[in-house]
């Protein structure tokens, strides 16, 4: 039996704050069509990419603040996706900003889903690494306030049968953290789909803000290999409200190796047939985890948050 993905990811150029979710699902509906003709089985779409990316202001009404946020998935303007996707059988994966009764309270989270060819929800997840600040920095042009928009993903870092292989999800920051990839990796995850916003200036050192595309493109290759599965990563791109942000959406086989990229900072879609059982030869050599890897060597990364040099 074939273990061949046919993946499209859909990178999208900015988001106007002003442009609707209708316009978005749209620009989403357009691009899933293109998928489907070029014969993908999955479309992957960006971090928040319903809307504009809020998190670069500070915003005191609550019922503004609330206005960004998905309250069911699907929701009315977001079920022409659903229903695009099970027309055409096709599966897809988006991140969008979670308004949710939990626990008594309203809680907010930055989540993605997988979704299959029948329209069916069969994962979900919520970001745990949320970049950026709680409070306003002084002297930044754009703030980028996800601590104080979002909680931690309370999901853990899941994978699931799906497209004949198992698959599983990280979100933007998500990407530069090697905890990311191996926990999802010792699951047995063949293909890690993503998207992200990443800004040129997310740092404020131009000296670490001009690598931007290098650290990118870096962070993936490394965690893709390292895990033996494909990365497939969509971004959202382009100078949206006055914010540049880096494009390259790509995918990475489990060699490291960038199969294809976006070309452009627009609406794009690229497509590659991945292989599921490519990184088979990588699991059974060099990362064969059950022989190779010593977990009583690694107790620190559970048991500690920071480092701590010696004395
Ligand atoms: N969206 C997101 O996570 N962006 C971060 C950059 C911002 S850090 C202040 C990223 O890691 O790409």
């Amino acid at each position: 039996m074939s273990r061949i993905v046919s993946t499209a990811v859909a990178q999208m150029g900015p988001i106007a704050r002003s442009e609707t979710r209708k316009s978005t699902v749209n620009r989403m509906l357009e691009m899933m069509r293109e998928a489907k003709a070029r014969g993908a089985d999955l479309v992957v779409f960006p971090e928040l990419c319903l809307t504009t990316f809020f998190p670069r202001w500070l915003i005191e009404n609550e019922a503004e603040l609330d206005s960004y946020y998905e309250t069911e998935m699907p929701g009315p303007e977001t079920a022409p996706l659903f229903a695009e996707g099970r027309r055409l059988g096709i599966g897809f994966t988006f991140s969008y900003a979670e308004l949710v009764d939990e626990d008594g309270r309203k809680r907010r989270f930055n989540t993605s889903i997988i979704v299959d060819q029948k329209g069916k929800i069969v994962g979900k997840y919520r970001k745990v690494h949320l970049p950026g600040h709680s409070e306003p920095q002084p002297g930044r042009s754009h703030q980028h306030l996800e601590k104080r928009y979002f909680e931690p993903g309370n999901l853990g870092f899941g994978v699931w049968r799906a497209f004949g292989g198992v698959l599983g999800m990280c979100i933007c920051n998500d990407r530069r953290w090697p905890e990311t990839y191996r926990v999802m990796g010792l699951q047995g995850v063949e293909m890690i789909t993503l998207g992200y916003n990443t800004p040129y200036d997310h740092t404020g050192h131009p000296d670490i803000d001009s690598l931007t595309q290098l650290h990118n493109h870096l962070s993936m290759q490394a965690g893709a290999y390292q895990n033996a599965t494909w990365v497939a990563a969509a971004a959202k791109c382009g100078v949206e409200e006055g914010s540049n942000m880096v494009g390259q959406s790509a995918i990475i086989a489990p060699s490291g190796e960038i199969v294809t990229m976006a070309s452009t900072l627009d609406d794009e879609v690229i497509f590659a047939k991945c292989d599921l059982d490519m990184g088979k030869r990588y699991r059974e050599t060099i990362f064969d985890f059950a022989r190779h890897r010593e977990p009583d060597a690694y107790r620190l990364i559970v048991e500690r948050k920071g480092s701590i040099p010696p004395e």
